[in-house]
């Protein structure tokens, strides 16, 4: 009992060492947060039979400042913007990846890993999104626009998404690359996707299960250069002064 009147009683008369505290705990609220990461780090799988999920993470150390792990990148006040780990290794959920903690993340690129489960829904601040080439699966959740509005790279292509192209995928409106190619996805290519992305110049659907007409409106995608859409079971017609835009439509553009 005395002990702890004792160090209240110095807190209180030393309004120093008060100041101190409060200093120290405003800088390390300024640093990247290192736990979502490492918490993230002990679900992965390891590799190889060894201990480590990758020899890219063996940077990710406590000890280390957040900033300096490969991969993470972050602006000048020390908020990460940028986890890039193509081709790492990883397998294991990525939904383990508390997103939440990283309000100023603008890309995430994990292209060629071996992640699983749902994509999160809980980004906000993306940019760039590019999961390609992993083991996702489940839907494209229908939050994600909402929570994303300024995605403008979203790669999905070549993981098990089922499921339609959420017409909500719209509300991204500075959308300028699209690619959910080789997946599982299925229903219409909704005309919204044409009508509300001013800016897409690339739109990669093809080898999913889409069925349905082309939607007139593609003609309202006026700085559309590359369509890919084949092996769907999509008809119709792209209107020929359009085709005359796109650079790569002629040839890459077929159907079933
Ligand atoms: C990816 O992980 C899944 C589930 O753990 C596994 O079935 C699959 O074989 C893995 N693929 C590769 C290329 O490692
Ligand atoms: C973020 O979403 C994931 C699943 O997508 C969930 O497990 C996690 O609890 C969410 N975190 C917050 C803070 O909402
Ligand atoms: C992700 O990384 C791969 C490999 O470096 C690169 O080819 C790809 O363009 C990157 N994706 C984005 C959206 O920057
Ligand atoms: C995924 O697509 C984005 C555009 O949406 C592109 O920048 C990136 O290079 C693609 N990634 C790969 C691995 O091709
Ligand atoms: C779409 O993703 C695939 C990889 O799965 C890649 O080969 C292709 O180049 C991507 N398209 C664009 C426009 O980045
Ligand atoms: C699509 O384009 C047509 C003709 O250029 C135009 O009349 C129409 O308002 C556009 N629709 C949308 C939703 O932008
Ligand atoms: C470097 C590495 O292991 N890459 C793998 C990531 O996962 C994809 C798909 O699961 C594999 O094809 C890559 O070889």
């Amino acid at each position: 009992m005395a002990p702890s009147t004792r160090t209240q009683a110095s807190l209180l008369l030393n309004p120093f060492l008060l100041l101190i505290c409060s200093s120290v705990s405003s800088a390390i609220g300024q640093e990247a947060r290192p736990w979502p990461l490492l918490r993230w780090k002990s679900t992965l799988s390891p590799a190889n039979g060894g201990d480590q999920p990758s020899s890219l993470l063996l940077s990710w150390l406590p000890a280390k400042p957040t900033c300096s792990w490969s991969g993470i990148r972050c602006d000048a006040t020390g908020h990460v913007t940028e986890i890039s780990l193509p081709g790492a290794g990883l397998h294991g959920m990525l939904g383990a990846l508390n997103f939440a903690a990283f309000p100023a993340l603008t890309k995430l690129n994990l292209t060629g890993n071996n992640t699983t489960g749902a994509i999160p829904a809980n980004v906000t601040s993306l940019m760039y999104l590019d999961l390609s080439g992993n083991s996702l699966s489940g839907e494209i959740p229908n939050t994600l626009p909402a929570m994303v509005r300024g995605m403008r790279y979203l790669n999905l292509s070549s993981n098990r998404l089922r499921g339609p192209m959420p017409r909500w995928l719209s509300d991204m409106r500075e959308m300028r690359s699209f690619n959910v190619s080789n997946n599982k996805l299925t229903g219409e290519i909704h005309p919204a996707l044409f009508t509300n992305w001013p800016e897409i110049a690339s739109f990669h659907a093809q080898t999913n299960s889409l069925a349905g007409g082309i939607p007139p409106e593609i003609s309202n995608a006026t700085k559309l250069q590359s369509l890919l859409l084949y092996n769907n079971r999509l008809y119709g017609q792209i209107p020929v002064e359009q085709q005359s835009h796109w650079e790569n439509a002629a040839r890459n553009h077929k159907f079933d």
